[in-house]
């Protein structure tokens, strides 16, 4: 069902102090910088590698608010991985296969992620502690 690794979620506290370190330290590149409003973040994505089933990213996040999923992360854990998010190639069949099975779906229904991708997540205290997000990236 997962296609591969998708991204990397990295919470921080400033966006582009991080993209400047990425991008130093690792010759990473940007491909797409985005703000989510409905995920509460500013965000840029890092493009990694290129693979047989698509891409991998590092996804770096700030919160737009305190008050948001980033935000309560950043100031109960501070800076860090944040979240897996796993390719598949239809996330609402996805959902509707890993809810059967028990485990509590943070999102019932896909919404808008990164480069126009479908996301929906899965709760942390049903995947051993790791936020998982599963990503349908758009055809292009
Ligand atoms: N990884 C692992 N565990 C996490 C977590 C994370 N990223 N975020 C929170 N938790 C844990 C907390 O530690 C807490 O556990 P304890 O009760 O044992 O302390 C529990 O989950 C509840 O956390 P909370 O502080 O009450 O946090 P929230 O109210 O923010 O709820 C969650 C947590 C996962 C439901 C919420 O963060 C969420 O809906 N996330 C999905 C959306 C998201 O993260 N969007 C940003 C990224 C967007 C993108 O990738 O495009
Ligand atoms: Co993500």
């Amino acid at each position: 069902m997962l296609l591969r690794i998708d991204h990397v979620g990295v919470a921080c506290h400033n966006l582009e102090e991080k993209i400047e370190f990425y991008e130093s330290v690792f010759g990473l590149t940007v491909v797409s910088r985005e703000v989510n409003e409905e995920q509460g973040v500013r965000e840029a994505m890092l493009h990694v590698a290129d693979g047989a089933q698509g891409a991998s990213y590092v996804q770096l996040l700030e919160p737009l608010h305190p008050d948001t999923a980033v935000g309560r992360f950043l100031a109960k854990r501070g800076e860090g991985v944040h979240h897996i998010g796993y390719g598949v190639a239809d996330v609402t069949k996805a959902l509707e296969e890993i809810g059967a099975k028990g485990v509590r779906l943070i999102d019932e229904r896909p919404r808008h992620g990164s480069m126009g991708a479908s996301i929906a997540f899965l709760h942390p205290k049903d995947v051993g502690g790791v936020l998982t997000e599963l990503v349908e990236t758009s055809r292009r």
